[in-house]
């Protein structure tokens, strides 16, 4: 695999969240996907297929293009990236439909098990020069009833001041940007971290050349990534934004909602502090 320093390509990256997407247990699993299921909801698909290239007329030029650029999303490794990005949201909105407590959001493709436990108060992973705006973010796990959740689990996740994952980049560390702090006996955290960038979508890959060819843009707002669970609760897969950062209004995951954006004030200390609570309704 040929590297670049500095700038990551789509290649490693894409790469890399395939292999993510294999050994990880999210989001469900396999055996919950009947034959009527296949049936109806591929026979959809395949109408809403067809429909389309009759309404728009597509001819074989297209379609050979379209082909030979979903050969390119396999063989590039970016099907995690492309499926998150545009279908993700869609599948989140209707699995939470009758969900209380705090909202969710998508888990995108660069999550990973594992990472380092952490204390109720704590600083995430990072590199001794580690740029960025220092952030705090604090805050309580509670239930649906308003009972603090001793213990409850927040698996974070982000990326770094320049729109990096560790994992996925390979001049940044491994488990940098990633912690699963474990809440004090009040359900209490307080996750000391930089300041993410927003995240573009790498655009030496067929996601990006899509993006490109169609004249779209390839951001994402800046964000946390969390997983916050408690047993006998609904885990809560979710991300934070940060109120007047860009893109906030046009992610290109489409994955922003109004009651997850965070609202950091400038402390004495020069870091910035955002208090967030999350509420979990029993499984
Ligand atoms: C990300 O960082 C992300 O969160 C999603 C959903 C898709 C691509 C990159
Ligand atoms: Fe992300």
């Amino acid at each position: 695999m040929s590297t670049t320093e500095e700038s990551p390509t789509a290649a490693q990256a894409g790469a890399s969240a395939t292999r993510a997407f294999r050994t990880s247990r999210q989001h469900g699993t396999a055996g919950e996907v009947t034959p009527e299921r296949v049936s109806t909801v591929v026979t959809a698909l395949l109408d809403g297929v067809h429909r389309t290239i009759r309404t728009h007329q597509v001819t074989y030029p297209e379609y050979v293009a379209a082909k030979r650029w979903l050969i390119e999303v396999g063989e590039s490794g970016e099907w995690p990236l492309l499926l998150d990005v545009f279908v993700e949201h869609e599948v989140e909105e209707v699995s939470a439909q009758h969900q209380q407590g705090s909202k969710g959001s998508i888990l995108g493709p660069y999550h990973l098990p594992g990472a380092v436990r952490l204390p109720s108060v704590c600083t995430l992973p990072m590199r001794a020069d580690e740029p960025g705006t220092p952030l705090v973010l604090a805050g309580q796990v509670r239930d649906t009833t308003g009972k603090a959740l001793p213990g409850a689990e927040l698996d974070i996740w982000h990326a770094d001041d320049a729109g990096y994952y560790s994992g996925f980049a390979p001049h940044v560390p491994d488990g940098n940007l990633r912690g699963v702090v474990v809440a004090d006996d009040d359900g209490h955290f307080e996750i000391s971290t930089i300041q993410p960038a927003p995240y573009q979508i790498p655009t030496d890959g067929p996601t990006g050349t899509l993006i490109e060819r169609a004249g779209w843009h390839p951001w994402r707002p800046a964000h946390l990534h969390l997983i916050v669970r408690s047993p006998g609760y609904r885990p809560i897969t979710t991300q934070l934004y940060f109120t007047g950062g860009d893109w906030l209004d046009s992610d290109v995951a489409k994955a922003t909602k109004p009651e997850l954006v965070l609202d950091p004030r400038p402390q004495p200390d020069g870091r910035r502090r955002a208090e967030y609570d999350f509420v979990l309704e029993p499984a």
